[in-house]
């Protein structure tokens, strides 16, 4: 799939209070999120997309997630319903943006969807189901995708936050996952390149118009990745990993 925009949005100098399970060494820093997003939205212009970065959202601490509050569907974007309720306020800061795009829905109580659990394949969806979606959210979001003329199926997440941080399409029928969704049924059907445990952030890795958006210092991932012979870009994203994010949560792509 070819994308021509992105919606993205700033982190606010309060990103530190979002929702984390990681480790911190040391207190995240502003500035290096700041660094780190400009860097994003350059890699995404670099590849011929047209990005809308709104302003931060202070009361929403998570809000610079964008992928969380929305699904892009073949002409038509879903409103989500996020698993954290501190969250629900980033989907009505969303809706007004989306719709001067386009024809927009909605997904209702009590369905519960983030979109961090949803990865397209080709013109499959697969859901997770995770502490933050369930199975009402997902049918909700596959009946819209149905209707549009995509399949989709749901996926237990077993090993991290959301779906997409622990496996990724990368293109060429192949999915780059954590060891432990290498033998999931759901996946068979695919080649696989396995991220090892140390390297775990590197399985959010982005594909966009045939590039590889990676995070950087994971050189074994990144060696893997060279055998499919797509250009790889790597991007800091330390601070963002420290609020348990990744390079797919950073935008909306349609
Ligand atoms: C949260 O816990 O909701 C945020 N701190 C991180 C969300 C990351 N989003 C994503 O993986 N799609």
């Amino acid at each position: 799939m070819l994308f021509t925009r992105a919606i993205t949005r700033l982190p606010g100098e309060n990103f530190h209070q979002g929702i984390t399970n990681a480790h911190w060494d040391r207190p995240p820093r502003y500035d290096r999120i700041l660094a780190q997003h400009a860097a994003y939205v350059a890699a995404l212009e670099t590849l011929g997309l047209e990005v809308t970065v709104l302003p931060p959202a202070p009361d929403f601490p998570d809000a610079y997630f964008v992928e969380d509050a929305a699904v892009m569907l073949p002409g038509l974007a879903v409103l989500t319903r996020p698993g954290e309720p501190a969250r629900r306020g980033e989907v009505e800061a969303m809706a007004p943006v989306l719709e001067r795009f386009g024809p927009v829905a909605s997904i209702r109580a009590p369905g519960l969807l983030d979109g961090g659990d949803v990865m397209c394949v080709e013109d499959h969806l697969f859901i997770g189901l995770s502490r933050r979606s369930n199975r009402e959210g997902a049918r909700q979001l596959g009946a819209l995708a149905a209707a549009r003329g995509l399949t989709w199926s749901s996926v237990p997440v077993t090993a991290a936050l959301h779906l997409k941080t622990g496996v990724n399409y990368v293109g060429e029928a192949t999915l780059l996952l954590f060891e432990a969704y290498r033998d999931l049924p759901d996946f068979a059907a695919y080649r696989k390149i396995v991220v090892p445990p140390e390297e775990a952030p590197a399985a959010n890795t982005l594909r966009v118009n045939g590039t590889l958006l990676i995070p950087a210092g994971h050189p074994r991932t990144a060696e893997s990745l060279a055998a499919l012979c797509l250009p790889l870009v790597e991007l800091d994203m330390s601070e963002v990993a420290m609020m348990d994010g990744g390079l797919t949560c950073l935008s909306l792509r349609f």
